[in-house]
């Protein structure tokens, strides 16, 4: 059981960083602009395989265990994908989205690959405290990775990754100095950081509620086995939430919007 969200987090955040150095980077950036050493975190998102030892469920219970509810589902036909979002009643929480693959609609070629690597997780290694933050719990060889890769990036950015926060994401709304998101992107854009482009560089805005960007994902260097390979990690994303009609800042999520946010892991 974990002891609080903010340990909980704080865990999640220091494994993230240490694969994503420009995560690092941007926030001295945005500090920098701000005069502030205070940026708000809108969300993180889980990435899973919906075998019954890895199931959304089984992740969203660290959540539920701490307060959080349920709000939000969305499928994702081509890339195979069921998602869910979850918020906390206390809103200054960041809310939460964890998607799952559909094993079962892949080839028998990667289904094989997929089980073969579950099956070497404990049955419990789901419920441990830290395994939020605990990576791959088992081995890959670079041929494995590479089938995978051909089918499905999220697949394969699973099966190299484990289970890890992929993103934090800056609440543009929470900015003080910076208005838009899309001054974020310039400054962005200036400081050599390569936004994803898929969708346009903004996501959604203000019709749906939520507009939306990300920086391509890191590079890292992996083991699989015994050879080594520079593969995309994770990134950082921005979101800026606007009113509904209720005067009530949009919570949720925009299927169409995250379809695209999902290629920030892409090779390119
Ligand atoms: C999640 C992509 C969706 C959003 O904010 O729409 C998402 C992922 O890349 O795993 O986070
Ligand atoms: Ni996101």
């Amino acid at each position: 059981m974990h002891k609080d969200i903010n340990t909980l987090f704080d865990n999640m955040w220091q494994d993230y960083v240490a694969i994503t150095p420009s995560a690092h980077k941007v926030h001295a950036l945005l500090k920098d602009e701000e005069n502030s050493s205070e940026i708000v975190n809108d969300h993180v998102a889980f990435r899973t395989f919906n075998l019954d030892k890895t199931s959304l469920d089984k992740l969203a219970a660290h959540f539920l265990a701490l307060g959080y509810e349920e709000k939000g589902t969305y499928n994702f036909e081509a890339k195979k994908l069921d998602a869910r979002h979850f918020e906390h009643p206390d809103s200054t929480q960041p809310k939460v989205f964890i998607s799952q693959l559909r094993v079962a609609e892949l080839t028998e070629q990667s289904q094989a690959i997929i089980n073969k690597l579950v099956a070497q997780m404990d049955a419990d290694a789901v419920k441990h405290e830290d395994f939020l933050y605990s990576g791959r719990h088992w081995e890959l060889s670079k041929e494995e990775y590479e089938i995978l890769l051909a089918e499905s990036e999220y697949a394969s950015w699973l099966a190299a990754w484990g289970f890890r926060a992929n993103h934090f994401t800056v609440s543009v709304n929470h900015l003080q100095h910076i208005d838009t998101l899309a001054e974020v992107n310039t400054l962005l854009k200036d400081a050599g950081f390569p936004l994803n482009t898929a969708g346009g560089e903004i996501k959604g805005g203000e019709a749906v509620h939520l507009a939306q960007s990300s920086i391509m994902a890191d590079r890292q260097v992996v083991t699989f086995g015994n050879e080594e390979k520079e593969i995309p990690s994770c990134f950082y994303e921005f979101a800026q939430r606007y009113a509904m009609p209720n005067g009530k800042l949009y919570q949720g999520f925009v299927a169409e919007s995250a379809d695209k946010i999902f290629e920030s892991t892409n090779s390119k």
